[in-house]
């Protein structure tokens, strides 16, 4: 039987909902953080959300391998779909009360994401595509912006979690002196659900994990943008850019050379 990436999208918009209604229906616990410390939170609801998504993608597929945020060092079975989630993608966000967060659900077949959902419950957004249907926002269809200056370009970054020796300022700077104005929103996801919007012209970071960026890379992709690895550092984590497409080339010259 060949699989139709428009049944997946359905299980990822099942899944991605799923995870998004047991957050929303618990926000009198949004400060139940199993741990705290400089650079991240673990939140408890992370762990739920995921387990709701995880269900929806198990009843629907059963065997098929799930790589999940909290649960990313479980060894991954070799199937022909790969789901990709992040239960809570701007956990930080969520934690210290900003609605800018969500719950993103990606299908991907011998490594190529060909569906996905980004549910953000708190915005009232949902952005959906496939490599069969079109990018969409809450049904209506997505276009990048038509910005082809970095000097007039907003573009999205994040500190992320860098790790000893890892100085993200450097790229940081980069970006200041690069675009019209940068922005730090805290959710890589959403980040780059607004390149597809036209909201925004580019989003980089030097540290992002594949479950941050798999489900809003196919939304972007097919609302006219290009989602770019620059780097792979293992583990799922990479140095990912992406844009209205005008603007890839100037933004990767300058950003790579520092990675
Ligand atoms: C977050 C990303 C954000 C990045 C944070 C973190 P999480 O993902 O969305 O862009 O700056 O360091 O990686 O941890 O909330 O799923």
């Amino acid at each position: 039987m060949t699989l139709k990436p428009v049944q997946l999208l359905a299980t990822a918009l099942l899944a991605a909902r799923r995870a998004g209604e047991h957050v929303m229906a618990n926000l009198a616990r949004r400060d139940e953080a199993l741990r705290l410390d400089r650079l991240d939170v673990k939140h408890a609801l992370d762990f739920e959300a995921q387990a709701a998504a995880f269900a929806v993608i198990e009843s629907a597929w059963p065997g098929d391998a799930i790589l999940g945020e909290e649960t990313a060092d479980v060894p991954l079975a070799d199937t022909p779909v790969r789901w990709v989630v992040d239960p809570i993608d701007g956990t930080v966000n969520f934690f210290h009360g900003l609605p800018w967060w969500c719950c993103c659900v990606a299908a991907q077949v011998n490594n190529k994401t060909v569906a996905g959902a980004v549910y953000a419950p708190e915005m009232g957004l949902c952005f959906e595509a496939s490599t069969e249907t079109p990018a969409l926002c809450n049904g209506r269809p997505l276009r990048v912006s038509k910005t082809a200056e970095t000097r007039l370009a907003s573009i999205h970054t994040g500190s992320g979690k860098s790790y000893p020796g890892e100085n993200p300022l450097r790229f940081l700077e980069c970006v200041v002196e690069m675009a019209q104005r940068p922005r730090i929103m805290g959710a890589a996801a959403l980040d780059i659900c607004s390149v597809a919007a036209g909201k925004a012209d580019a989003y980089f970071e030097p540290g992002i994990y594949l479950w941050d960026i798999a489900a809003a890379g196919i939304v972007l992709e097919r609302a006219g943008g290009k989602l770019e690895i620059l780097k792979d550092h293992g583990a799922w984590r990479v140095a990912a850019l992406a844009t209205n497409g005008a603007l890839h080339a100037a933004c990767r010259d300058a950003l790579l050379p520092l990675l």
